[in-house]
């Protein structure tokens, strides 16, 4: 039979097919140093509950560990956490070299006085080919179906509380009750999918075990889409728009290129302490 591992305790696969099946696995993964993931399309035998093959994986992340993801959900609040457009950028720059689809979504939109300046920044980013949407979006609710979808964005930014309000079954702890009860006692013992809207996601924060370090100065230009519509233009064909003179980026720079989008991209150049 062919199934989707949906969550794993320690040696227990929960494969769903035309049900959930909890399996073992196969010697063999071990010693082919493989380890099935969440998210990973099996084959298995459902009379011995045990998984007999991997599909070859589309993408895999190792913190989450998890298979198959379609795409990731950066949660980004406009307050209490102050707007973090450093992480946004880094986030974005990340999650496009690891070949899965960002999605962005503000939050506690309502705890500003004033949305101008929020609004531009919402129409930069799906200018440059983003979607973009805000917590309270009803519209938000069509992107889950058939997808694997991470999280990402800083702690308190609200990720669960999103959970809650797409799917009120989830009941997820937000942020308030895991104070209560003291941060960090907490160890994530083991990684599952939920099922919302027609799709899964991840339960757990992702893309914390990613970082800049692995990209290479021309991986953090090239993910920075929105340069590559212009760079035809620069005086150098590999220009790096740092210091080079005659770059179409820094011409634009204010006007088509958002200024702290320009600073990020240097910053990670210059890979300062992320
Ligand atoms: N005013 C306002 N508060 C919000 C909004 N969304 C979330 N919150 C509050 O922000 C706090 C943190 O929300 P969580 O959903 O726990 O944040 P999280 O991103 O899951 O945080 P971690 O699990 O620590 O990564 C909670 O007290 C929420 O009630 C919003 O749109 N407006
Ligand atoms: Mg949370
Ligand atoms: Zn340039």
């Amino acid at each position: 039979m062919q199934g989707k591992i949906i969550k794993i305790i320690s040696n227990n696969f929960t494969v769903l097919a035309d049900k959930e099946y909890i399996c073992g696995a196969r010697g063999k993964f071990r010693n082919l140093k493989i380890t099935p993931l969440v998210g990973d399309e099996v084959t298995f035998d459902e009379k011995k509950k045990i998984i007999l093959q991997i599909s070859s994986r589309k993408n895999s992340l190792i913190r989450p560990p998890i298979a198959n993801i379609d795409q990731a959900l950066i949660v980004v609040s406009v307050k209490e956490p102050n707007l973090d457009l450093y992480l946004l950028d880094k986030l974005l720059c990340l999650i496009e070299f690891n070949n899965i689809k960002p999605i962005i979504c503000f939050t506690k939109l309502d705890l500003l006085d004033d949305l101008k300046e929020i609004k531009k920044i919402e129409d930069y980013y799906r200018k440059i080919g983003y979607e973009v949407y805000e917590n309270k979006d009803e519209s938000i609710k069509k992107i889950f179906k058939n997808k694997i979808t991470v999280f990402a964005g800083q702690s308190g930014a609200g990720k669960s509380t999103l959970l809650n309000i797409l799917d009120n079954s989830l009941n997820l702890q937000t942020n308030d009750i895991s104070k209560a009860l003291g941060r960090g006692k907490h160890t994530t013992r083991h990684v599952s999918l939920l099922p919302i809207l027609g799709g899964w996601c991840a339960d757990t924060p992702g893309f914390s075990s990613l970082n800049l370090n692995e990209m290479s100065h021309s991986d953090i230009k090239d993910n920075f889409v929105e340069f590559n519509l212009y760079r035809d233009k620069c005086a150098y064909k590999d220009c790096m728009h740092d210091k080079e003179d005659d770059c179409e980026i820094k011409r634009r720079l204010g006007k088509d290129i958002l200024e702290s989008r320009y600073e990020n991209y240097i910053k990670f150049l210059r890979k300062e302490k992320i």
